[in-house]
């Protein structure tokens, strides 16, 4: 058997920039395993890669639109969900997929985070929750429990965290679900679900970040954040998302919470505007073939 007979091809490869790798993510850390439950839900989907586009803002989580093989955008810190909003108004027919950390998508970027649920704009987020702002070395986030110890926050934090599952939910997404590192399976078929939805979609996902909240709070290391979750999960889809707060050493509900179906802000624009609206790429089409005017 020849050299070439035994190489073995891993399905996700196409989908990952092999260029860039190894990535930079410690080892045991919880964000490669969730890009493998992403890149099995994109194969599985009948969806047109060529028009699914990535979007990151800046952290540890935001490196992942550089490793995948798509049409990808690493935005400024807290900026990934405006930008991606930008990109789906300008063409409507992409599958724009928001993918970043807790810090940046909840913490500097909270604002955008409840108004893109408010407009119920067709976006997918997937949110990597690991607690802390990992990639600067460990400081206090708007997710990090209360009294966790953090660089920022050496007594404890004093501010009680945000429950992202609950805040989205309230301000009006139309898909919200919680899943963990661990629950490999059951986050790509919550993913594969999700892209096949239509409005604002939201995915928790709790992953260890050994190198910073698990070891300066004594939680042992990546496989023992792999255990706990196993012990501490318990499943429960549909559970209203204000019985879902993380607590110390509680239970971690996880499932899918919210599947509503509810007017997007492209149709209720398209709606209110009527004969007055036009999409962009015929438009761009139209000044294209005209040349450009001096306008432009
Ligand atoms: C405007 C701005 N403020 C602060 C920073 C520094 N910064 C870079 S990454 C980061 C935290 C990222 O945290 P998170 O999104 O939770 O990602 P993680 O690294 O934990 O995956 C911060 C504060 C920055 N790049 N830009
Ligand atoms: S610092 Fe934490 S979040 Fe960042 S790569 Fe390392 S383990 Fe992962």
């Amino acid at each position: 058997m020849s050299t070439t007979e035994l190489e073995v091809h891993n399905p996700v490869e196409d989908l990952l920039r092999q260029d860039r790798l190894p990535t930079i993510w410690c080892p045991g850390c919880g964000i490669g395993t969730t890009v493998n439950s992403f890149a099995h839900a994109l194969l599985k989907q009948d969806i047109d890669l060529k028009k699914t586009v990535i979007v990151s803002g800046i952290g540890c989580s935001g490196r992942v639109s550089g490793y995948m093989n798509l049409d990808s955008f690493h935005t400024t810190h807290g900026r990934a969900i405006p930008f991606a909003t930008g990109l789906k108004l300008a063409n409507p027919e992409l599958n724009v997929i928001v993918y970043s950390g807790d810090g940046d998508l909840a913490s500097i970027g909270g604002n955008h985070l409840i108004h893109a649920a408010r407009r119920n704009i067709d976006i997918l987020v997937v949110c990597i929750n690991n607690m802390i702002y990992a990639m600067t070395g460990g400081q206090a986030a708007a997710t990090t429990p209360s009294s966790a110890l953090s660089t920022t926050t050496p007594y404890g934090a004093f501010e009680p965290e945000l429950n992202l599952v609950q805040l989205v939910d309230a301000a009006g997404a139309s898909f919200v679900a919680r899943w963990t590192a661990y629950h490999v399976v059951q986050l790509e078929r919550t993913i594969e679900k999700a892209l096949k939805k239509k409005g604002f979609r939201f995915i928790e996902v709790l992953s260890p970040c050994p190198t910073y909240f698990q070891r300066k709070n004594n939680m042992g290391d990546a496989l023992q954040a792999m255990l706990d979750y196993k012990k501490r999960s318990k499943i429960k889809h549909g559970c209203p998302t204000w019985e879902t707060a993380l607590t110390p050493g509680g239970d971690i509900i996880v499932g899918e919470f919210v599947d509503r179906e509810r007017e997007d802000y492209l149709t209720r624009m398209r709606k209110q505007l009527g004969p007055h609206y036009s999409e962009f790429p015929p438009q761009l089409e139209e000044h294209e073939s005209e040349g450009c005017s001096k306008e432009c």
